[in-house]
């Protein structure tokens, strides 16, 4: 699998860098195309001083449309990731903005790739689009959705509008079905899939945790690098490899609290985790226990490298705090 771009020249814009995976990518971005190129841009000025001291950060809300339209006349980015979004927990909290944040969002970003010719756009979408009667185990690329959450119902309608974009103007718009990503770098915020990235930093401070899923939820899940190689992957596969234009199921692992809890024992024997579960339990339920990504595997070789063990060794080694 090509993992260098052929084409270096242009500039990339990143919009919600300050996120979980944003800050990660941005990172990982300017390592393959040099700092100066790729836009780091987020509605709030960054907490990680690095996002701007490493390249160059705008503010920018991507429902302002006048300000986004902006911004890729000024930049003319050859790639723009649109990662601003709400999450399932906190979509459900505030579903109207959610929804306008969501939608309103994805359609800006479309249009604007589509007026300024914009060569590629990734966005993400989530194993949310599925719902309480997909089938849960091994769950398929193509199958029944009926998403029930807000979150879900937008990642499912953003979903086809990629489709519709890529049919109707020939956009080049790649997407991924992440599971819950998990990494050292930066915190997720307002998902369900958030207590697989809490465990570690209480298990890091040697306090107890308490788990707002049951001890028996299993998930998909996956480690940022991986997340990070799959992206980009994904957009540098060559066009017709690219099959699915809506977006790629993706899997790596599969795990219950109970078992993260075991993983992260091996290292810390008296962690102790309690479970009560809270209103994330019901999004949980209706979401894969696992997911078939062989269409991925098939298209563009996607191959993940990390398991539950070998994950927990790594955040576990990078949370530890520097010796005084
Ligand atoms: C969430 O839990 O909402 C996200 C997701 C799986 O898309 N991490």
């Amino acid at each position: 699998m090509q993992t260098t771009p052929s084409d270096t020249t242009g500039t990339v814009l990143v919009i919600g860098a300050c996120g979980q995976l944003g800050f990660e990518l941005t990172h990982e971005l300017r390592q393959l195309y040099g700092p100066a190129n790729v836009i780091a841009a987020d509605v709030r000025p960054p907490k990680q001083a690095e996002l701007q001291q490493e390249g160059p950060f705008e503010l920018l809300d991507v429902l302002d449309r006048d300000r986004l339209y902006a911004l890729v006349q000024q930049y003319r980015p050859k790639q723009i990731y649109h990662l601003a979004a709400l999450l399932s927990a906190t979509a459900e909290k505030d579903p109207k903005f959610g929804w306008k944040l969501n939608m309103d969002g994805l359609l800006n970003v479309l249009d604007a790739a589509v007026e300024y010719k914009v060569a590629q756009v990734y966005w993400p979408s989530s194993i949310a689009v599925f719902g309480p009667d997909t089938p849960r185990d091994h769950t398929p690329q193509l199958t029944i959705m009926n998403p029930n959450t807000v979150y879900g119902i937008s990642k499912l309608a953003g979903e086809q509008w990629c489709e519709w974009y890529h049919k109707k103007y020939g956009l080049d718009v790649r997407s991924l079905r992440y599971p819950g990503l998990i990494g050292y770098k930066s915190l997720p915020g307002g998902g369900t899939t958030d207590y697989a990235v809490d465990i570690y930093h209480k298990a890091i401070a040697g306090q107890s945790y308490e788990c707002f899923l049951k001890e028996d939820t299993y998930l998909p899940m996956m480690y940022m690098p991986d997340a990070l190689k799959a992206t980009i992957d994904l957009m540098h596969a060559p066009a017709d490899q690219i099959k699915v234009r809506s977006s790629y199921n993706l899997g790596a692992m599969s795990f219950s609290p109970a078992e993260i809890t075991a993983s992260i024992q091996r290292h810390f024997p008296d962690f102790e985790v309690t479970y009560r579960p809270d209103s994330r339990q019901q999004i949980a339920d209706s979401w894969p226990k696992s997911i078939d990504d062989s269409q991925a595997e098939r298209d563009w070789g996607w191959q993940p490298q990390y398991n539950l063990d070998k994950m927990t060794d790594d955040m576990l080694l990078h949370l530890q705090p520097e010796p005084a």
